[in-house]
């Protein structure tokens, strides 16, 4: 099997760590470069960050700083859940890498325009990168294998009781990339929220005994106090990670097609995936939305990436 080619769209954030050290480390996944979105945390912060963890896990990778800004609304932050510095929780050293200096837009637009087709887009955060790269070059699109994201739900939300926070952080982004007719895979809070990391997986991967194992323990002690005292989760979910479960094994995974909208109007459902789980309005699908994931299987995924670091 050939290694499947991807962009990491990402705003690290604690999940987004767990999905670069999943994307570096497995031989199903070629991982070609990682974009940095606002999100979590500002750009700033989130570049840091995605750069501390490449430091830390030594990872031959390149990282490039896309949009500051979403496209219409006010920036919001989700200091809540990931702390000050949008990853709360890791001691890291001193930083000595630094950012490209190409922008990440550009990145995803020449790296796609010089492809066959076969790289595959992975977002987890805001979908501000992916938007401005389609409106800025839109012979990209056909050239995108598939775009794995996560962020939305067809149940309720998390930021909003009808958005979640990716979606909710640019609406009008993921309004043109739902548009655009690429093939979409949404992981939605309906099954990332399947992915409670409890004490006994920290401790698993604690367990392994390199340094990847004591970030993922660093990280997820973290979430599992904000995720519980914001959302009376009994641990946190790790998102941002099912995007490369599900391209390393989808046989983890039950999906539906649906269609699916984002609500950019600005009342209550700002921001809101409305997917249309029973077909009621008989449109194609444009988007492979997850129900289920087999939560073990994915944890033991998970191990393996943790495993093959020193
Ligand atoms: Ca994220």
């Amino acid at each position: 099997m050939t290694a499947r080619k991807i962009i990491l769209d990402c705003d690290p954030g604690h999940d987004d760590a767990i999905a670069m050290l999943m994307a570096y480390a497995h031989p199903a996944i070629d991982l070609l470069g990682v974009t940095i979105v606002a999100g979590n945390q500002t750009l700033k912060k989130t570049v840091h960050n995605g750069l501390n963890v490449a430091q830390l896990l030594d990872m031959d990778i390149k990282l490039y700083p896309g949009m500051p800004q979403p496209l219409v609304r006010q920036q919001v932050v989700a200091g809540n859940v990931h702390g000050k510095t949008g990853l709360d929780g890791p001691v890291f050293e001193e930083l000595k890498r630094q950012p490209e200096g190409k922008n990440g837009v550009q990145f995803i637009i020449d790296t796609l325009m010089a492809s066959d087709g076969d790289i595959t887009l992975v977002p987890t955060g805001p979908l501000t990168n992916i938007a401005t790269a389609m409106r800025m070059e839109p012979l990209i699109i056909p050239k995108i294998k598939e775009i794995v994201l996560m962020g939305g739900a067809y149940g309720t939300g998390n930021f909003t009781p009808s958005a979640e926070f990716n979606i909710y952080a640019d609406p009008e982004a993921a309004y043109v990339v739902f548009k655009s007719g690429a093939p979409i895979v949404m992981m939605g809070l309906d099954l990332t929220n399947q992915t409670v990391c409890t004490p006994d997986v920290i401790e698993r991967m604690e367990g392994i005994g390199n340094k990847a194992g004591k970030l993922f323990g660093d990280l997820m002690r973290f979430t599992l106090k904000t995720q519980f005292e914001e959302f009376g989760l009994e641990a946190g979910p790790i998102h941002d990670a099912t995007t490369i479960g599900y391209l390393i094994d989808p046989t983890l995974f039950d999906m539906q097609d649906m269609f699916v909208e984002v609500d950019i109007n600005r009342g209550p459902c700002y921001g809101r995936t409305v997917c249309d789980e029973l077909n009621v309005l008989k449109q194609t699908p444009n988007a492979k939305v997850g129900k289920k994931i087999n939560r073990d299987g994915f944890f033991d995924l998970v191990a393996d990436c943790i495993k093959t670091y020193k």
